[in-house]
């Protein structure tokens, strides 16, 4: 006997990588027998969220590129039918959900589309992420949702499935909150992380061919993303990694940082490259650069024989010139660094990012020297920033020769050490749910509202890049009037004509985006 899963992703089609942790469990899945199918949203209209990758665009993050060199195009037919039918033909015996915040409602979406379906053959519903993970009691009030899985999936679903198959309960299955007949809920304990190391070769055969292709520095590539290490050894107060680390900390005996063995990272680089003729390797490690000296080496060495150009984001601490050197020699393209704010004091006291401006900018030298691009993230908004605090980070930018450089509101996602700030300063309650890192600013803030975060994200890369003698049009180029954004466009072209050329000289087309969001054109 087998289960069927049919795993639901709610997802918009600026965000084009796959999602790493439904290819995974479909491989674990198929290993013991069980069936699975995908219904993936992103290439179907669904009129939710914004298209962040038009956003990055206009804002000159990235440089636009010709969309239709891959073909790759939205679908024509209607989601709500697509998933009518994929659910019918597939008969699922479990529906797995798999979203991040800002996608949890576009799931719930879907999910309704086809509650019809679930309760006239009971169909039991699991969600799992990060979301769910760190806002389980948020998920399980769902109507349609009646497990929720905290903290890593693939135990806890091989598990469930095999429950499902024999006929036996679920009630016990390790990660897994319960929903009861009676609408209370059973909280099981954690388990011990999963042994990244025995992790299968991952399943991408669930997702369209075209899913894997991705513009890098203004060029489309067949991309895969590549798991080389979980967690992070960094305590930024902003993102989620953090917390995974206390949750499984405070709960097993185990640490959530985990790191691949290269002989396994190397399995699945061939892998992909042989049988799926894969041109570039994206590697989405939150700090790609947290090996000891010697497993740096062991994976310069492993990687010499793959020989494609590949990806990854780390941080500014980690870089020497003969790391990135070496990694160089093997093929690094293309680096995205997070600087997150330019004032020393405040990115220590809010952001928990320890570190000299001076080392930034010192350190950020490296990759310029031996003609490695590179993008950086920033981020603005934060719970008591105000806008002079901003042109730090603009400042601390104008030190750095990057390629490209973005600037994100500030988004307080469950499970961050800020969230909890802003719940208990009242910017947020409990139960906000965040947005997209481009959508609009979440935060309002007397002393930096957001229309004036909007106007720096607009201008932010003119104030980098231009010079100071240029600010007070700029300036005026911030207010979204007609007036101003009149203005926005004569910079805008100023820009593209004497200031876009990339610190290694060669094109001004270079543009990545760590998410993967790049304009793609509709076809209807
Ligand atoms: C790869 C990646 C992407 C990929 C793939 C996204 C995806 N949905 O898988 C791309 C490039 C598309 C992406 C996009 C975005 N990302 Co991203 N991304 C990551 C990254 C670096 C790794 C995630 C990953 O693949 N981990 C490995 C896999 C195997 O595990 P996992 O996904 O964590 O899932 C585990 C559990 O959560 C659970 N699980 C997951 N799904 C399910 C489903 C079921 C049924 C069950 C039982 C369990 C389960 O089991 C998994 C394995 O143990 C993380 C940072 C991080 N280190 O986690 C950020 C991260 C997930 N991304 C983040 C953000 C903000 C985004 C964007 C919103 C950015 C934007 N443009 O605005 C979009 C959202 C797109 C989307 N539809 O999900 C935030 C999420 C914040 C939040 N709380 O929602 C993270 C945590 C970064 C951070 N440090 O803050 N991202």
């Amino acid at each position: 006997m087998s289960v069927k899963v049919l795993f639901v992703y709610p997802n918009t089609y600026g965000m084009n990588m796959l999602p790493p942790a439904i290819a995974l469990f479909s491989a674990l899945l198929k290993g013991r027998g069980h069936q699975v199918d995908l219904f993936d949203a992103t290439y179907y209209q669904t009129d939710y969220g914004v298209d962040s990758d038009g956003t990055k665009a206009t804002r000159l993050n990235v440089v636009p590129f010709n969309p239709d060199e891959k073909g790759i195009l939205l679908r024509t037919t209607d989601w709500r039918d697509d998933i009518r039918e994929k659910v019918q033909s597939f008969s699922p015996d479990l529906i797995a959900l798999s979203t991040t915040e800002d996608m949890w409602l576009l799931g719930v979406q879907l999910l309704e589309e086809i509650q019809d379906h679930i309760k006239r053959h009971k169909i039991p519903v699991i969600a799992g992420g990060v979301f769910p993970t760190f806002a389980p009691e948020i998920v399980i009030k769902q109507d349609l949702i009646d497990m929720v899985c905290v903290g890593e999936g693939e135990n806890a679903l091989l598990d469930l499935c095999d429950r499902i198959d024999k006929g036996n309960s679920w009630d016990d299955v390790t990660n897994l909150w319960v929903k009861q007949r009676d609408g209370s809920v059973l909280k099981n304990s954690i388990s011990n992380p999963f042994d990244i190391n025995d992790t299968p070769i991952i399943d991408i055969d669930l997702f369209e061919e075209q899913r894997l292709f991705r513009p890098m520095a203004g060029k489309w590539y067949k991309m895969m993303p590549i798991e080389t290490i979980r967690g992070c050894p960094y305590k930024c107060a902003f993102c989620n990694s953090p917390d995974q680390l206390t949750l499984y900390d405070d709960a097993t005996e185990t640490t959530f940082f985990r790191k691949k063995s290269i002989e396994l990272v190397y399995r699945e680089l061939k892998h992909f490259k042989e049988n799926y003729g894969i041109e570039y390797n994206y590697f989405w490690a939150d700090t790609f650069l947290s090996w000891n000296n010697r497993e740096f080496d062991e994976f310069c060495d492993m990687y010499s024989d793959i020989g494609l150009p590949f990806w990854m984001q780390t941080r500014p601490e980690t870089l020497t010139d003969y790391k990135v050197k070496r990694l160089a020699e093997v093929g690094l393209h293309r680096i995205s660094f997070g600087i997150e704010h330019g004032n020393e004091n405040f990115r220590k006291k809010f952001l928990k990012r320890d570190w000299k401006n001076d080392a930034i900018i010192k350190a950020l030298k490296i990759p310029v020297r031996h003609n490695v691009s590179f993008s950086l993230n920033n981020i603005t908004g934060f719970p008591t920033e105000t806008r002079e605090l901003a042109m730090d980070t603009v400042e601390l930018n104008r030190h750095i020769d990057s390629n490209n450089q973005n600037l994100y509101s500030f988004v307080p996602f469950h499970g961050t050490q800020l969230r909890k700030l802003c719940e208990e300063m009242g910017l947020v309650s409990p139960e906000t749910i965040t947005k997209a890192l481009t959508d609009k600013p979440m935060l309002v803030q007397k002393q930096y509202p957001p229309e004036q975060i909007e106007g720096l994200q607009k201008c932010f890369v003119l104030y980098v890049k231009m010079p100071k003698s240029r600010w007070k049009d700029i300036e005026r180029a911030e207010a979204n009037t007609t007036e101003g954004n009149r203005i926005f466009e004569e910079l805008k072209q100023e820009y593209l004509e004497k200031y876009a050329v990339n610190s290694t000289g060669t094109d001004s087309n270079s543009a990545d985006l760590e998410y993967g969001v790049e304009a793609v054109k509709p076809s209807i």
